[in-house]
């Protein structure tokens, strides 16, 4: 199957499940469940489950033990983006071409879907721990590398460091530290949960978390260089926002060229690295090109 047509369907898959986990229930304010699904159904290129879904899959895991985490993944995600664009934070008014949470809902509400989507997050992953003991020993641990990605080991580590440097200068040293951080580490942890979710040996476990971190810190020189010459359109939101806020980034450091050489060559040694599942690892290196090369 083409990789666009496959990556559609992994798409739709992941929002099905979504669809089907989003909470409901007569005691719970409309209000928010409106606010939560706004973000959560609203596009995503659904990167995140779909990496830890492929992962379960390299290491031969039954793909529908690793829903609810891989769920769970994407609204600890969307969280990240309704709070980082709150008027606190980057203060944007658009996402994914249409107006940003807050923006529709107001700022208290917006705080309350990023804290609601967190915590349900972590409802989910725990209402669907497996009975079989190594199971949910395996389980639990994919639960806790989900935690410490997400926390300030983590993405918060990496925002904090982020919203620390707003106003200053930043050196190259703290611009890698929140690109691993801010980005990388729930990249990585995607990969690195549904292996240790699927019963993952200790070499298999490596490859993907070695794949995760050359994928995670690409993923990321791609954003810098898609805020200098990305396509506004596609992009779904304005342009030149780290030179306006004097924010140094690869491109900025190390220009466009040798960034995109830089790109590549982590392409290259994340691809050289998935040979050890053969065909099970295509789907998934065919995803890393797409991270690498994608236009929005
Ligand atoms: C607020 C705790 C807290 C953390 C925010 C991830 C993050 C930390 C902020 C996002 C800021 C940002 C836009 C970073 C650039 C990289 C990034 C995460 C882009 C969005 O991810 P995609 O491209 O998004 O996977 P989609 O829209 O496809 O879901």
């Amino acid at each position: 199957m083409e990789f666009d047509v496959q990556l559609k369907e992994s798409i739709k898959e992941v929002e099905n499940i979504l669809e089907e986990f989003l909470p409901k229930g007569k005691d719970i304010p409309k209000i928010i469940i409106e606010a939560m699904e706004y973000s959560l159904m609203n596009g995503g290129k659904r990167l995140r489950p779909i990496l830890l879904i492929e992962a379960a899959k390299c290491v031969e895991g039954d793909k529908n033990k690793v829903l609810p985490l891989a769920c769970a993944i994407e609204m600890i995600h969307t969280y990240s983006l309704i709070h980082d664009d709150l008027p606190a934070m980057d203060d944007d008014d658009y996402r994914r071409g249409k107006l940003t949470n807050h923006k529709v809902f107001g700022e208290g509400m917006s705080v309350l879907a990023g804290d609601a989507l967190l915590n349900y997050a972590f409802e989910i992953m725990l209402t669907h721990i497996p009975e079989n003991y190594k199971e949910m020993m395996n389980y639990l641990k994919a639960v806790k590398e989900i935690a410490y990605a997400a926390g300030i080991q983590g993405m918060i580590g990496g925002q904090v460091k982020d919203l620390e440097y707003k106003e200053g200068v930043m050196d190259l040293e703290t611009l890698q530290y929140i690109h691993i951080h801010k980005t990388g580490a729930l990249i990585k942890a995607s990969l690195r949960a549904g292996a240790i979710a699927s019963g993952a040996t200790k070499e298999q476990l490596k490859v993907l978390t070695v794949f995760g971190e050359k994928i995670g810190l690409a993923f990321q020189i791609v954003d810098d260089i898609l805020d200098v010459i990305g396509d506004q359109k596609k992009l779904g939101k304005a342009i030149g926002s780290d030179q306006k806020n004097h924010k140094i980034t690869y491109p900025s450091v190390y220009g466009l060229e040798r960034s995109q050489q830089m790109i590549e060559k982590l392409l290259q040694e994340a691809l050289n690295h998935l040979k050890l599942f053969g065909s099970k690892g295509q789907f998934l290196g065919e995803l890393g090109k797409f991270i690498c090369k994608r236009e929005y």
